[in-house]
């Protein structure tokens, strides 16, 4: 969603520590620059301008001039004001059992796959969740629900009725006879607020009395996104707000001017259709991302969805003992792609110019990375687990069968190889000579 915002900030930033010695005039010239840059990925005029009032006043009172290394004193300046600017958000804490939430927002915005999405989440902390639904108008929107919440271990789908109260009433009863932690109610979506709609929010608030109401923005629909939410939070008490389709590219303004415009905490952010794309917002990563540095906190935490202790495990025991396969490493590649491809894997690594050249120089790109998948697929067992079998015919026909060339298939040979020697240059150095293959 940052892309063109971020990489515009690191060439002002670039520029500036390049020169040195600072002029208040370079200063200057800086923040003009991002000041367009707010404009350009659609940060309102009035929330851009006070930005720069802001770090300028600071970026003066401090002697950012005179300082050492000034680049880096407006860049942690700036950084510091986009943390503000982005608004850190309290954390949502489950305290009681029966906490109940209610999810708001505009048709299509990403409601029901939010409240799926939310479900998985608590159900991963180990928390018995209920969901429900009182679209009654869309007649497939019940049923998607169900379906969703049905992936999800543990999650009960309170049964469903004709009218919106009954709903209501039946959510409650079962959450109380469930005995579970968190209720979360999912309510239709009208293509415009209007007082209907509004009206029957506040009915399904009256009887489900949610300690939360979440608002979902799609961040695609640009400035109207902050309108909609101005609107919603002016009619309902809003406690915190879903972005969704950050995943998309859209510029990046929703979500820098959201808390400055409506006062409202971004507590989400959703990343995809998936049930597992959905992240908690925190300012400073997100600034982190921005300016570069990097967001490992998040990067160890989506591996961390995607590679469980044991498998991580197993792929070193592996690694030790010589018996890394084609299968393994077709696993990897398949989690890598589960965890957003290499581009957002990338992004949430500290910005590394030399690396990211060297990646484009040597081609390596989600489209290559998914070629090596076909190739793979295309072996036979055994030459999967025994690569020394894969003669000039063989490679031949793994390159037909997967539509990719011979060269291809030579240089994923190649590097499986380089793989193998890593490990046993590991294995040597790290684990030592008489390491056992159970890594005892
Ligand atoms: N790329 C992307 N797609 C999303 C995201 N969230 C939801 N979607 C997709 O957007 C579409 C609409 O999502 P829903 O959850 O049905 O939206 P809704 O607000 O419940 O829609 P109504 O009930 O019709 O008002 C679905 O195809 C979702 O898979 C997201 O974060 N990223
Ligand atoms: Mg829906």
């Amino acid at each position: 969603m940052f892309d063109a915002f971020s990489s515009r900030i690191l060439d002002i930033f670039d520029r500036l520590r390049r020169s040195g010695i600072l002029k208040e005039s370079d200063v200057d010239n800086a923040l003009r620059e991002i000041r367009i840059a707010l404009l350009e990925a659609d940060v309102s005029l009035e929330v851009a301008k006070k930005f720069i009032v802001d770090v300028k006043e600071k970026a003066v009172g401090r002697n950012v001039i005179q300082s050492v290394s000034p680049g880096q004193m407006v860049t942690k300046i700036v950084h510091d004001h986009l943390i503000d600017l982005l608004g850190e958000s309290r954390p949502l804490v489950v305290a009681a059992k029966s906490y109940k939430i209610m999810v708001v927002g505009l048709q299509g915005s990403g409601k029901t796959t939010s409240v799926g999405k939310l479900a998985r989440l608590f159900s991963r902390q180990n928390k018995k969740v209920v969901t429900s639904s009182t679209d009654i108008y869309r007649p497939a929107a019940i049923e998607q629900l169900r379906v969703l919440s049905s992936k999800v271990d543990g999650t009960v789908f309170a049964p469903s009725h004709d009218r919106v109260d009954e709903i209501c009433k039946s959510a409650l009863k079962t959450l109380e006879n469930e005995g579970a932690d968190v209720l979360i109610m999912d309510t239709a979506g009208r293509l415009h607020i209007d007082e209907v709609k509004m009206h029957e929010l506040q009915q399904i608030r009256q009887i489900i009395q949610p300690d939360e109401i979440f608002l979902v923005v799609d961040v695609m629909t640009g400035q109207d996104a902050l309108n909609i939410a101005k609107k919603f939070s002016g009619d309902l008490p809003i406690s915190g707000i879903i972005l969704t389709r950050v995943d998309g590219d859209a510029r990046g303004g929703v979500a820098l001017s959201m808390r400055a415009i409506t006062g409202c905490e971004i507590k989400f952010l959703c990343t995809g259709e998936h049930l597992d794309s959905i992240e908690f917002f925190h300012a400073e990563r997100i600034a982190d991302r921005l300016l570069g540095k990097g967001d490992i906190v998040s990067f160890v935490k989506k591996a961390q969805t995607h590679f469980s202790e044991e498998e991580a495990q197993k792929t070193v025991q592996k690694m030790q003992s010589g018996t890394f396969t084609f299968d393994d490493m077709a696993a990897q590649i398949e989690k890598m792609s589960q965890m957003g491809g290499l581009k957002t894997i990338l992004k949430m690594l500290p910005q590394n110019r030399e690396l990211n050249k060297l990646i484009e120089a040597n081609g390596v790109s989600d489209n290559m990375i998914t070629r090596n998948l076909a190739i793979i697929r295309s072996m036979t067992k055994k030459e999967k687990q025994n690569y020394k079998l894969l003669n000039g015919s063989r490679r031949r026909r793994i390159a037909a069968g997967s539509g990719t060339s011979v060269q291809d298939v030579n240089r994923l040979i190649k590097q499986y190889e380089g793989s193998l020697d890593l490990f046993k240059k590991m294995r040597k150095n790290i684990f030592g000579k008489n390491l056992s293959v159970s890594g005892r």
